[in-house]
């Protein structure tokens, strides 16, 4: 049975709807009550895109930037800054936190996948962070080895990131010990983040960090450690951003032209900016203070509905790897750093532990599925640190991957980032499981009834049919919620700045024990409340044909455009498949697309095919799956024609894969 959601899911009533459930939730001064997450260590990935994408992160990008890291000298600029090697200093001025970045990422897959030579290497590499720590806890290697007379005199300008990168190197410090439960690198953050609560602070120096990532990560630094003063001196340096007469250069590049709580549009460098939300949504999380949920709510308006790629990438223009302007989104100059959409998937991520409305998970998974994922490619070697939405195949980093960069910031940001997606699928709170992505494993929950493991079959995003085997410990009662996800609805991504050229709400089936179920659907989620056993199931179809996108007419550069999109999957076309022109196609509204699973194709994906007129072919390969075999043009948004009847875009068109399910629930 396929059940047509009542309405289409609004903003501006979903904002009121959230502050009033989370101001009931909290005190001003305490911590909210947010979701807990299910840690990426208790949902084991068995098969499917993410399983390769784990395993090629932890084969491929970890131990290739760590040779990287290595050949690059940035971990020797650590002996050096520790005397265990005479040198200089090489590289960027940051390039410390490229280090920080990889042995968070490779302490993560210790945590999955034991394994004592990598930890005896990580542990190596932590006793030169320790060597390099000077007595009083500061650390950063390009001022130690030759320029300590300048440390922390570059706060505000060049070269800055002095304490960006102590950020990263605290926020690995906690990570390292969450998973591990050893102290070696968390006795160098915490000793580094005193160093620092002794420079800045209401009564010292009211400095703010240049580039943002400190104050999460000493927000986590406290979660670690229960030790209160991190979050207060977090939360000094998020008050003092922007705050008025203290600095002659107040930027907006850094978010610092006003106090973070008085800020209504996202602007400025895009990494700096979503790191920024990410900070205010902890700090929100921790103090239960209105104004900054507030301030949070209006930057991610601002962010989604009006300056977001398609493909959840940000920050459109190159000049100061920044935002634009509103609705300004350029396709083939589309900058769209990988750093960016893993940021913006950090601040939807703790906007969902907020208040878990299914909004923040639509637009966290459009930016997994689309603008992150495809900044690493399939074998975890090469890297797009900008995501063009067009390219001629020529212009050198927006066309081909590379396998390394002097900035390194977006491959080590990949290493750190994909082992921890497992753990955006579930979480709970109270008696209320959500299922946040489908994909294919088990999962063990804690909740407040008991123990629950859950066993999910799915071939999700290639098909939109998902099992779920639910086990609690012993018969329990507990609301279990099933995201319903935007793209099934009318318009891909909440707001307006997209929408479907079909106009139709997809419609979603629901089984229970192969029985249609009854559902309650809000806020994102199908809600199914009854007393599970163990052995019950719950089945899902989210109906994925291949639909056109149209974007805002304000959206110039895709004036008399259309783009593909099949389930959170946006397309693109290639050279490769498409006689080496992929920028001139036209798409025509009458023109049937297919979508069929090519197992042997790019590790296993669907592509979209169809006949432009003259009878050439035409295919599209999901977006992320893009410069795998070499440069060759590329486009996501079509000029379009409407010459024929519109096709019946919501044909059912589920691409079966065989072998999978046994009938029960479809
Ligand atoms: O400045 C540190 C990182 O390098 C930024 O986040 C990236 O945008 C790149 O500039
Ligand atoms: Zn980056």
């Amino acid at each position: 049975m396929i059940h047509n959601k009542p309405t289409r899911r609004r903003w501006s009533s979903l904002a009121v709807a959230t502050c009033i459930t989370v101001f009931a939730n909290c005190t001003q001064g305490q911590p909210v009550k947010t979701v807990t997450c299910v840690p990426f260590w208790k949902v084991q990935v068995t098969e499917g895109l993410w399983s390769a994408r784990l395993e090629a992160n932890r084969n491929g990008t970890i131990p290739a930037s760590l040779a990287f890291c290595e050949s690059s000298k940035r971990i020797d600029n650590f002996a050096i800054a520790g005397k265990l090697k005479e040198g200089k200093f090489t590289g960027l001025h940051f390039n410390d936190s490229d280090v920080y970045k990889v042995i968070e990422g490779a302490a993560y897959i210790l945590k999955v996948r034991p394994d004592a030579e990598l930890e005896k290497y990580i542990d190596g590499v932590i006793a030169k962070f320790a060597a390099a720590q000077q007595s009083d806890g500061y650390l950063d290697t390009y001022f130690t080895i030759a320029r300590a007379d300048q440390r922390f005199r570059h706060i505000q300008h060049s070269p800055r990131h002095e304490l960006y990168c102590m950020g990263h190197l605290i926020e690995a410090g906690a990570a390292h010990y969450e998973v591990t439960g050893k102290k070696n690198l968390l006795t160098v953050a915490m000793k580094l983040a005193d160093h620092i609560g002794s420079v800045f602070g209401p009564e010292k120096r009211h400095e703010v960090p240049e580039h943002q990532q400190l104050e999460s990560a000493l927000i986590r630094l406290y979660r670690a450690t229960g030790e209160k003063r991190y979050l207060k001196l977090g939360q000094f340096f998020i008050d003092q951003r922007g705050a008025p007469g203290r600095r002659k250069n107040p930027a907006s590049y850094s978010q610092d032209h006003m106090p973070v709580r008085k800020q209504s549009e996202i602007v400025g460098h895009a990494v700096r900016a979503m790191y920024n939300c990410a900070g205010m949504a902890d700090l929100y999380m921790e103090t239960g203070d209105a104004e900054l949920l507030a301030a949070c709510h209006r930057l991610w308006e601002s962010t989604t509905r009006r300056k977001m790629y398609l493909t959840g990438g940000v920050g459109a223009t190159a000049h100061g790897e920044a935002f634009g302007e509103d609705y300004q989104l350029p396709n083939a100059s589309a900058y769209a750093e990988t750093c960016a959409a893993i940021g913006l998937v950090f601040f939807a991520h703790r906007m969902w532990q907020i208040s878990p409305n299914g909004e923040y998970i639509d637009v966290l998974e459009r930016a997994l599925y689309n603008g992150m994922l495809g900044g690493v490619s399939l074998i975890g070697d090469g890297f797009f640190y900008v995501n063009r939405l067009a390219s001629s195949g020529k212009e050198g980093r927006g066309a081909t991957r590379r396998t390394w960069f002097g900035c390194a910031c977006c491959p080590s940001n990949v290493c750190r980032f994909i082992p921890i997606v497992p753990g955006y699928a579930y979480g709970h709170r109270d008696d209320k499981l959500y299922v946040n992505m489908y994909l294919p494993g088990r999962a063990k929950v804690k909740m407040d009834t008991g123990e629950v493991t859950l066993i999910q079959q799915t071939k999700y995003p290639w098909d939109g049919r998902i099992k779920i085997t639910v086990e609690p410990a012993r018969d329990a009662e507990f609301t279990l919620k099933m995201r319903i996800p935007s793209w099934t609805s009318v318009n891909p991504v909440g707001g307006n700045l997209y929408r479907y050229a079909d106009n139709a709400d997809m419609g979603v089936g629901l089984k229970v024990n192969g029985n249609d179920q009854e559902m309650k659907i809000g806020n994102g989620y199908a809600s199914v409340r009854r007393k599970w056993t163990s052995g019950d199931t719950i089945s899902l179809i989210l109906p994925m044909p291949v639909r056109r996108v149209l974007a805002h007419e304000k959206v110039t550069a895709n004036t008399g455009r259309v783009a593909l999109q099949r389930g959170p999957v946006v397309y693109c076309a290639e050279g490769k498949d498409n006689a080496d022109k992929a920028i001139e196609i036209v798409l025509d509204d009458g023109m049937a697309l297919e979508a069929e699973y090519c197992k042997e194709l790019l590790g296993g994906v669907s592509v979209v095919t169809g006949k432009l007129p003259g009878g050439r072919e035409f295919a599209a390969i999901p977006y992320f799956a893009r410069a795998n075999r070499g440069a060759s043009e590329m486009n996501v948004w079509f000029k379009r024609t409407q010459t024929g009847p519109p096709t019946n875009d919501k044909k059912e068109n589920t691409n079966e894969i065989e072998g999978h399910f046994d009938g029960d629930g479809h």
